[in-house]
This record gives structure tokens, sequence and C-alpha cells, in this order.
């Protein structure tokens, strides 16, 4: 029997109203001591109430709704107490709650309870906390496509395709004589359909990961050619400190930018020469860390020492866009003698700053950016690589050696398992369970 849980459901602090959720057995029970009614709340009608503490009190006056299991998120009895918000009247309520026996959620428990009540799968609860979390629209978009079970309709063929060989096996296991011998071939096309679209999917999943986690551009480059002052351009604000000095970023300064829908990270790093100073060369090593980690980097180079012939050999292995910035202190026949493919720029005046952001717009969005990309949480991704891995293995046996089948379907049921997984199934080891649901809101 579950017990009966409270949170709050908006965020703590100053705002005009605050949400305190209760799901369980007891939601009854408490709503009466809670607001001296006799008659149990209406189901999805919003009461005013009159709140009272354990000493009868009075605490708020607010609404209350009531929705009735399994009609609600979390498919139990369940309340919501809409009070004043700040910091004093839901910590009030909280406490009253907390005295009356009802426990503290622990983060994700609402959602833990809609998935083990048939509510959602796991794919759509995970999805739930992606959407609570999205930082641009076109994440929110991506997450909502799963929460509406249309991502996992997209799946859906991949366990009709595992089960169609299965059957055309485990037919050839148990009774041959009946059912004629396999038709090889086209076992063969169904194992071959299967592969391709579990690549499609990972492929997809790939490009979300950069929509969920960002993209991380590393601002690269020696001392003094102007790498904060390109950054702060980007930024629009004054983020980095930019002196005349050479070794002025010590540490790596770091901010979000949308691109394209999606999350980009700004880095700009310390410029990297042979250091003396123990501190900046802390700070070099950052820098070499955050390019290593990038998945984008903007090389920038001083124009005036370009046109001296003083260019690098760049070996980068991430995709990467060369700068050449303070063009302004080129006349007009020098700038002709910087390589054609660096994007001359000045940062501190903007020329050629345009130019450069589309640039980078169009890398970022050819790079990261696909339209079908799917947002999934590194356990899905490492339940379909498992899948993928179970096929291949049942493939490679059936192409090598028909005979032995029972080998063949010993993985496909594997395959099948690890599918399954994704959604999750009730009886799932708690501990799962707990894994999948820490990183969500208390309240949610
Ligand atoms: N003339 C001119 N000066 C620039 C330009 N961009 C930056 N500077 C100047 O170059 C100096 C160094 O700029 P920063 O942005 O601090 O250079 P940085 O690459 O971040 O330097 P470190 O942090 O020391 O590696 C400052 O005095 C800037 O004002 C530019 O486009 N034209
Ligand atoms: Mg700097």
């Amino acid at each position: 029997m579950r017990d009966t849980i409270c949170a709050l459901s908006t965020p703590v602090g100053r705002g005009a109203i605050a949400i305190i959720r209760v799901s369980g057995p007891d939601v009854i029970d408490v709503y009466r001591k809670l607001t001296h009614k006799h008659t149990p709340p209406k189901p999805r009608y919003a009461h005013l109430v009159s709140l009272f503490d354990r000493e009868g009190h009075l605490i708020d006056r607010g609404l209350c709704v009531f929705f009735k299991s399994p009609n609600s998120y979390t498919g139990e009895d369940m309340a919501e107490f809409y009070t004043h918000g700040g910091y004093i009247i839901p910590d009030l309520v909280l406490k009253t709650l907390y005295f009356y026996g009802i426990r503290q959620a622990s983060p994700g428990e609402f959602t833990k309870r809609a998935f083990l009540s048939g509510k959602m799968d796991l794919l759509e609860a995970e999805s739930v906390n992606e959407i609570i979390n999205a930082r641009t629209e076109e994440q929110f978009k991506r997450s909502l496509f799963a929460l509406k079970g249309n991502l996992k309709r997209e799946l859906d063929p991949i366990l009709e395709i595992i089960k169609s060989i299965l059957m055309e096996i485990e037919a050839r296991i148990e009774f041959e004589e009946d059912v004629g011998p396999l038709d090889r071939e086209k076992v063969l096309s169904l194992f071959v359909e299967l592969e391709e679209k579990l690549n499609e999917i990972i492929k997809r999943a790939k490009k979300g990961r950069y929509l969920s986690l960002g993209v991380q551009v590393a601002i690269v480059g020696s001392v003094n050619v102007g790498k904060s002052t390109l950054f702060n351009y980007i930024l629009g604000k004054e983020r980095s400190i930019v002196t005349p000095y050479a070794g002025t970023t010590r540490d790596t300064v770091h901010e979000e930018v949308e691109i394209s829908g999606l999350p980009v990270r700004f880095i700009d790093t310390a410029g990297i020469r042979e250091a003396q100073d123990p501190v900046e060369k802390i700070g070099i090593e950052r820098s070499k860390k955050a390019l290593k980690e990038a998945d984008f980097a903007i090389f920038v180079e001083d124009a005036t020492n370009l046109i001296q012939g003083k260019t690098k050999d760049l070996d980068f292995r991430i995709p990467f866009i060369k700068v050449a910035n303070k063009i302004d202190l080129l006349n007009e026949k020098d700038r002709k003698k910087v390589p054609g493919d660096y994007i001359m720029v000045s940062a501190k005046f903007g020329d050629g700053m345009d130019t450069l952001i589309k640039e980078l717009e169009k890398q970022v969005k050819s790079h990261f950016y696909a339209k079908d990309s799917i947002i999934l949480k590194s356990r899905e991704m490492g339940l379909i690589e498992g899948v993928l891995s179970e096929i291949k293995e049942a493939k490679t046996l059936f192409e090598r050696n028909i005979d032995e089948l029972e080998l063949i379907s010993y993985h496909l049921y594997e395959a099948e398992k690890r599918y399954r997984d994704i959604f999750g199934y009730i009886d799932m080891p708690e501990k799962v369970l707990d894994e999948i649901f820490k990183d969500f809101c208390i309240g949610k």
C-alpha cells in the first residue's frame, strides 16, 4: 500500500501563488483536517477553502482542487492547494501536512506514481522532466513529441520486426515438419531492415543530444588576439575582462546563447603561450581541456600577425572556423594578404561580425541540428544500442550458421527485453526507478 505524499510544486520564494500537491490514500482525510470541512471535496471543482494549522489557527484562504483516483496525474486521489506565495504560508501548510503524517515527496515521486499507475511509460515520464528543463523552444518541442507518445509510435516497428523474426525462427525450432523450411531470404531482409531502423534512431538521437545537452563552442588562440572581445560581442555584454595586457583571461568563462534552437555554450579561454606565471599556467591547462571537450571551436588570430606569415598549423579533431581579428589595424592592401580561409573581423568595432555570426549559425545547424532529432536519455540510448548489438549477434549467427536457431532466438529475446526496458514495466526494480527519477524536481 502506498503512503500519502506532499510537496510544494512551485518554486520556493516570492511569488503570487504557491501550489502544494498531495497524493495518496489519505487525501480526503487530510483535506478535512486542513480545511475543517466535513463534506468530501467534489472532484475537479475549485473549492474556496480556509486552511488551518494543527492548533486551529487560520494559515490562509485559497483554492483546492481535488482529483479522484484514477483520474489524476498520479492515478491516485490527489489534491492541489493554491495558496498565497512567499516563504511562510506554503511552509506552514507543509508543516501541518507533515504533522498529520503526510510524507514529503522525493524528487519526481508524483511522476513515478503516474508510471506505476500505468498513466505513462518511462519514456514519457522522462520527457516530462525534459520539458521542465527545456531551455529552448526546439528542446521543448522534441520533448513534447515524446510525451505525446509519438516517439513510441516511431519505435514500435522495431519491436514488430523482432517479433516477426522470432516467430519465423521459433516455428522452426518447435515444428519444422508442419511449417516447412525457413525462408532464409525473408528473414535476412527483416534483419537488414531492423538494423537500418536502429541505426537511423541512433543517428537521430545523437543529434538530439546536442539539443538537450547543448553545443560547446571553445574560443581559442594565442594571447591578446581578442578572444574575450569577440566573446563579449557575441553575447552582447561585457562578460569577460578585456585589457591590452597579454594573459588577461585566466579561468575559462562561459555563457549560453540560443542558436538555431540549440543551446550553445561559448567558452572564452586563456590565450595559449609558454607562460611563466603559475596561475596563467593553470589557465592554459584549462583552455586545452575546454578545447578537448568542445564540439566546435573558433580559432582567433591577430590579423597583423597573420600577414607576417605567423600562422599556426591547426590540428583540431572537431569542426572549427578561423577568424582574423583586428582588421581595423590593416590597410586595404594588407587585408588582401589574409589567407582566404579566415573570416576577417574587428571584434572591437564590429566589422565583419555579422558575417561571422551567420557562418556560426550555418555551421552549428549543419553539424549539430536535425529537424527529426530525438531526445533520448543515456539510459534509453544505452538500451537502444543494446538492442542493436543483440540484433547484430543474431544476424551474424544467422548468416554463418543457420542451424543455431536456439542461440539466435536467445539474442532476439535479449533484444526484445532491452526494447521493453525503455518503456519500463510495473514491477521494475525499485533501484532502477530511483535512478531514473532522482534528477526530477520535488513536486513533479
Ligand atoms: N584594434 C583592435 N583592438 C582589438 C580588437 N579586438 C580586441 N582588441 C584589443 O586587444 C586587446 C586584447 O583583447 P582581449 O579581448 O583581451 O584579447 P584575448 O585574446 O582575450 O587576450 P588574453 O585573454 O590575454 O588571451 C585589448 O586591448 C582589446 O581592446 C580589434 O578588433 N581591433
Ligand atoms: Mg581574454
